[in-house]
């Protein structure tokens, strides 16, 4: 069989506005073929695009004799459809079309590496090795539009509390979270990295616009093998100026339940889709807090996990605190040894303004109140064993005005494993990097 040309057809609808409005409509749809019966008399080809899926029925007697004896489909052929539209209950949305003509554009081999009809889910790292084809799955058409309104969401709710949106450099001369977890990249004759976050420009602009927000790629060269860990993440840094953490940590509670909001009210039918109508549900406000010394003191006396003062909680000991506290709850006040040099003491020196927002035993953000006292930074720095003089040109930009300042990091890619329901983050990213994983 030969393919058929685009020639001068082009949609008029996505299957989205195929609907019970516009009945006896004629239309041309584009798409993939998802599923397709033979009964003999009657053929069903159902065709999915980028929103979903609607059925074509093709009756002997019905549609030309020409149409229904030439017509030979596989799963995932790319085709489109000019026909009529007719209301049935029985397919999806409650609409089938009746086709005058069908062009086959693109055909796929016999059998396909992953099982695309919905009817099984394939393993995931066999899904990820021919992510093309998979992300055209129903579920990930799910978890993908869910992404893309928490991005929306996200940007509609800071653009309204007058925050600017920053670009920051992903190709940085130094460390941000100190000296490890970097990639190291050839620029030019010299040394650079990728970068881990936009930590440091998001400060320096935070003396300029106040209050910024960025969303970007960002580099982790852990070699961590989990179901939490990918090498490139996709993070939401906030920075706000003349403000403390007790600001941030209100922004962010209003944020999330804003956002879950939004996905609740144009996004449910992808919510129902993964099943997650009842567990993904606007989470009260404020969040409860929780000192790191009274998560120490629960775990050991409920739990029997003794954490040493300067510690961060085992992932066993997380789980076990994720089964007791099951919503959003943030960790606040962890010894300053175990934050970044950029966090502010609290009074006690021991102590930092920092925080993480927690989502049963995940941790979705850090954040925290920043140091802005030049000197205080320089020291804290060398405190970590860091070089100021890798940090002479952030440390410069304190010389003019910095403002108090705090912020925070949120990873979307953990926070949309969660509000998905999904079992590991790859599942959350088009195209996941790993220590095992650069293709495609
Ligand atoms: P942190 O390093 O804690 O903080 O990162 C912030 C959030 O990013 C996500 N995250 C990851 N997600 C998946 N895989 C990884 N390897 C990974 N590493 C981090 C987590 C985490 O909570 N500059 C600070 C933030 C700030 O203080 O503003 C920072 O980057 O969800």
């Amino acid at each position: 069989m030969s393919l058929d040309k685009l020639g001068d057809w082009r949609k008029t609808h996505y299957t989205k506005d195929i609907t019970t409005k516009i009945v006896d409509k004629e239309v041309i749809l584009g798409g993939w073929v998802r599923n397709f019966r033979d009964l003999g008399g009657l053929k069903f080809i159902s065709i999915q695009d980028k929103y979903g899926e609607r059925q074509i029925t093709l009756k002997k007697g019905v549609v030309s004799d020409e149409l229904f004896e030439n017509i030979r489909v596989g799963y995932q052929y790319c085709l489109m459809v000019k026909g009529k539209i007719k209301a049935f209950n029985a397919a999806p949305g409650g609409i089938e079309i009746i086709p005058s003509e069908i062009k086959i554009l693109n055909k796929t081999p016999e059998k396909l590496p992953i099982d695309m009809t919905g009817e099984t889910i394939s393993e995931l790292d066999l899904r990820l090795n021919h992510r093309a084809l998979d992300l055209r799955s129903l579920r990930n058409q799910a978890v993908f539009e869910i992404r893309g309104e928490v991005l929306r969401s996200i940007r509609k709710f800071l653009f309204n509390r007058d925050f600017t949106e920053i670009s920051t450099p992903k190709i940085i001369g130094s460390a941000t979270e100190g000296g490890t977890e970097l990639f190291p990249i050839m620029y030019f004759e010299r040394e650079a990295f990728l970068t881990q976050s936009a930590q440091l420009y998001k400060e320096q602009l935070s003396g300029v616009y106040e209050r910024v927000f960025e969303l970007s790629d960002c580099f982790r060269a852990e070699k961590s093998r989990t179901k939490r860990h990918i090498c490139e993440i996709f993070m939401l840094d906030v920075e706000m100026s003349f403000v403390t953490m007790e600001d941030v940590l209100k922004l962010l509670e209003e944020l999330v339940n804003s956002v879950i909001k939004d996905i609740r009210e144009n996004k449910m039918d992808a919510l129902k889709y993964l099943h997650m109508e009842d567990k993904t549900v606007v989470p009260e406000i404020p969040f409860p807090r929780y000192k790191y010394e009274e998560i120490r003191e629960i775990l050991s006396s409920k739990f029997g996990f003794d954490i040493e003062f300067g510690e961060e909680p085992s992932t066993e000991a997380l789980r076990k605190l994720g089964e007791e506290i099951q919503g959003y709850y943030y960790i606040t006040h962890y010894p300053m040894v175990i934050k970044p040099f950029y966090i502010m003491p609290t009074e006690d020196p021991k102590y930092s303004e920092s925080f993480d927002l927690q989502k049963g035993m995940l941790e979705l953000t850090s954040g925290g109140t920043r140091v802005h006292n030049k000197e205080q930074l320089t020291n804290a720095i060398e405190s970590k064993g860091l070089n100021s003089i890798s940090f002479k040109s952030h440390l410069g930009s304190f010389d003019y005005g910095m403002p108090p300042h705090a912020g925070f990091g949120l990873g979307i890619d953990r926070w949309l494993t969660i509000l998905c329901g999904l079992d590991d983050i790859r599942e959350a990213v088009m195209y996941p990097r790993t220590p095992d994983r650069l293709t495609p």
